[in-house]
């Protein structure tokens, strides 16, 4: 990917299966922020081959920094995560007040420019680490006679950002931990969530989630998924502080390193939603990423940001970044088993969800082109008037469910 293919990545040699779609993001992570990065890691796939102890992909660099990562539990990842952040800030204010206490002892000059420095682009971090360093070889000599100074370099690392990543798949995100994440975006705090989005429960062999979509036949959606995929990113934009972004790296490589890179300077919340192959969809991985590029050639997938900073310059937070469809969605679609199996099964099924399925693309990519022209963006008045014209389940005609083989 160009501007990261000289970053050294600190995920390494994971345990995934070959061609997996969730661990070049989680290795993009690592380039972009790895090397002051907390990870807290709902249990699924990544939670396995990204801990398949005793060894670990998660790697340090030559300075032996790297990200701490721990996987908590599938229900509570958010709030793990979310008590990470809390932590992080709590040792930040501790280090800051014993910076202040030994001020005349270090330098009033090198105190004040450690506790003023932006550290929002990587130069001014890189900065403030050699600020920091400055400060540790002041601190070392007072350290035999000052209680104080000891409990400082206990904390001291934490002046420099910590980057707090909540990471998971979309059972964990829209379905199990869904209620701790909702936390996290009401929450307010400087928090990156990454969602690992295979739309399916992966690593217990493929069961439905909330994030399956319309037509695609799963465990427990044999029959084909009767209901659209629900919309977490519209759930989350109506909160209107929430950064948001929908990235699809096979698609466009650029708007995804654009959006981790925005999620992270983001002084708040941040919620990325990451297309992610898997075997589960059932065709050769080797073509993971052009079916990616497919998903949002198709419309299915569309490629969004949500950056409520915008709105201060009086523009419309939501930018749509992907093209109108210019493939119809069976195109893309149809080279998966998971939606060619109904074909097989229930072939009357199998077309009528096709064409429900195509309703619903056209009218989310319409919806979502409308958004990018309101100059407040999608309003929770506008994702309400927008969901009432999408068809909730009820008010369209469903084919009817005929009972899972
Ligand atoms: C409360 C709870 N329910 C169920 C499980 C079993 N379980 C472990 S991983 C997993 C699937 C994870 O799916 P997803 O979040 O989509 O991540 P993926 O594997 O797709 O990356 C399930 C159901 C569990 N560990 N804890
Ligand atoms: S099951 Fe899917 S998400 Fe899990 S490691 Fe394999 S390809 Fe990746």
């Amino acid at each position: 990917m160009r501007g990261v293919q000289f970053l050294e990545p600190l995920f390494e040699f994971s345990g995934a299966c070959a061609g997996c779609g969730e661990t070049p993001y989680l290795k993009l992570l690592s380039q972009l922020f790895g090397d002051r990065m907390l990870v807290a890691n709902a249990t699924g796939c990544s939670s396995i081959y990204g801990g398949n102890l005793p060894v670990t992909p998660w790697s340090t660099n030559h300075e032996g920094r790297g990200p701490a990562w721990s996987n908590s539990l599938f229900e509570d990842n958010a709030e793990f995560g979310l008590g990470l952040r809390l932590a992080a800030d709590k040792h930040r204010a501790l280090a800051a007040s014993l910076l202040r206490a030994l001020a005349p002892e270090l330098g009033a000059a090198l105190v004040e420019s450690v506790l003023a420095a932006p550290q929002i682009q990587e130069s001014q971090v890189r900065a403030q680490r050699a600020r920091v360093a400055e400060a540790r070889a002041r601190l070392l000599p007072l350290a035999e006679h000052r209680a104080e100074a000891r409990d400082l370099l206990s904390v001291l690392d934490h002046l420099v950002r910590r980057s707090v990543w909540i990471v998971g798949g979309d059972g964990w995100a829209y379905d199990i931990g869904f209620g701790g994440l909702d936390h996290v975006l009401a929450a307010g705090r400087d928090i990156n969530v990454l969602v690992l989005d295979t739309e399916v429960y992966s690593n217990t062999g493929g069961q439905a989630s909330k994030a399956t979509p319309l037509g695609a036949t799963a465990k427990f959606a044999a029959a084909g998924k009767r209901i659209a995929r629900k919309d977490l990113a519209l759930q989350a934009i109506a909160y209107g502080n929430v950064y948001v972004a929908q990235v699809a790296m096979g698609a466009n490589p650029q708007q995804t390193l654009q959006a981790f890179r925005e999620a992270e300077a983001y002084e708040g919340t941040s919620l990325i939603l990451a297309y992610s192959h898997c075997i589960e969809h059932g065709f050769d991985l080797r073509y993971g990423m052009k079916q990616q590029d497919l998903a949002v050639a198709s419309g299915y997938w569309p490629l969004f940001r949500y950056v409520p900073a915008m709105r201060r310059i009086g523009e419309s937070p939501f930018r749509l970044d992907s093209p109108r469809p210019t493939i119809p969605f069976k195109a893309y679609a149809y080279n998966e088993l998971r939606y060619r199996r109904l074909t097989a099964s229930d072939p009357a099924a199998a077309e009528e969800l096709l064409v429900q399925a195509q309703a619903a693309v056209t009218d989310k990519y319409r919806t979502y082109e409308d958004f990018s022209q309101l100059r407040d963006g999608p309003t929770p008045a506008a994702v309400t008037a927008a969901a009432k014209s999408w068809g909730l389940p009820g008010e369209v005609p469903l084919v009817p469910a005929t009972p899972a083989r």
